[in-house]
């Protein structure tokens, strides 16, 4: 069992997964102090149970002439006094960083909407006509990021465990949360309320970047520079706007302009394919056009009947998207 125990914690600690204990961002910092403060208060009270067991153990083999009435007093001062004390100290500091949690520290410099979606992420900068992604968010470092929230379908919820704490994503309303943050990085989101067959693989990166980067990237999602594409290249967005794709995709410039799926306008650039369900490259790419239900089964996109001698064109195309 212990060995169990042991194994389960090292995989977790040895792998890359997101760490609320390595933390990047403001709001994440503020639950981490937290975590630790209940950790130690933990620690310390499986300490007091365990002396005063050894204690209680060693005395009755010497004094068998006990009464239960010498227990009082401290059945009243550690078994009632002390856990009121800890129990308002916990209650009040969770208080006190719930409340800070609720306002950023500064006033918002950008805007973010996320919309959730069975089972990716819809990513707009409202201030900015035409920048809208998927499945990643870009962000300048050091700044205050407004987010809002809402869903296009069930329930998720938004979480970057190394940058900020939950927040759902409920039909019908806009929720509004903040992000700061504090070095730059590359940090995975998860979506962390149960929402159906592949709620797993609705992840999403958040990129942090110094802002000069992050302007120039902005300006280019928002208008894709020109592309100078080669005869086959050409070939394929043919054969992409003869296709169904243009009927649930986007792709900004062409005549794409479908709102079922992903905007691909940057799919060339994307760190993954369909939320973190497979790798962005050639294979996985015509693997997922041709039977997205292999790598990612059960999700909203249907089989695509591209004929095979397509498909090299379709895909030299869609990598110059980015
Ligand atoms: C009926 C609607 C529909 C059609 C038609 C469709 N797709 Fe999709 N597509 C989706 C949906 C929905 C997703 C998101 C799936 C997910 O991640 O859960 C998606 C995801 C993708 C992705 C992955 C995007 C990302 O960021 O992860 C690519 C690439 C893609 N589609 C390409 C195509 C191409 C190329 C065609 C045409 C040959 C096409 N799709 C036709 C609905 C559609
Ligand atoms: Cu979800």
């Amino acid at each position: 069992m212990a060995a169990v125990l042991v194994a389960l914690c090292l995989a977790g600690c040895a792998g890359s997964a997101p760490s609320t204990l390595d933390t990047a961002g403001t709001g994440a910092r503020r639950v981490e102090g937290l975590w630790w403060f209940m950790f130690w208060i933990s620690v310390v009270a499986v300490l007091e149970v365990l002396l005063l067991l050894g204690w209680a153990l060693w005395r009755r083999r010497r004094d068998t002439r006990v009464r239960a009435g010498d227990a009082m007093p401290f059945v009243g001062v550690l078994g009632v006094g002390l856990p009121f004390i800890v129990l308002v100290a916990v209650y009040g500091v969770g208080l006190r960083d719930l409340n800070a949690l609720i306002r950023p520290p500064a006033g918002p410099e950008l805007s973010i909407e996320v919309i959730g979606h069975r089972w990716w992420w819809e990513v707009r900068y409202p201030d900015t006509a035409g920048a809208i992604t998927a499945n990643e968010i870009r962000i300048p470092v050091n700044q205050t990021i407004r987010i809002r929230l809402t869903t296009a379908d069930v329930q998720h919820s938004f979480w970057v465990p190394q940058l900020m704490p939950k927040t759902d994503l409920i039909a019908g309303r806009v929720n509004e949360t903040w992000l700061h943050a504090e070095r730059i990085g590359t940090f995975r989101g998860v979506c962390a309320e149960y929402c159906g067959l592949q709620h797993a693989n609705m992840s999403l990166i958040v990129t942090v970047q110094p802002e000069e980067e992050f302007t120039a990237w902005l300006r280019d999602l928002a208008a894709p520079p020109a592309r100078d594409l080669t005869e086959q290249q050409r070939r394929g967005q043919a054969v992409f706007e003869a296709a169904a794709c243009g009927a649930c995709h986007t792709v900004r410039g062409t005549t794409a302009t479908g709102t079922i799926g992903p905007d691909l306008t940057t799919i060339g650039s994307r760190w993954s394919l369909g939320a973190g369900a497979a790798p962005n490259d050639k294979g996985h790419l015509g693997g997922w056009i041709v039977n997205p239900q292999s790598l990612k089964p059960g999700n909203q996109m249907p089989p695509q009947p591209v004929p095979a001698s397509d498909l090299p064109d379709l895909l030299s195309y869609l990598e110059t998207l980015r």
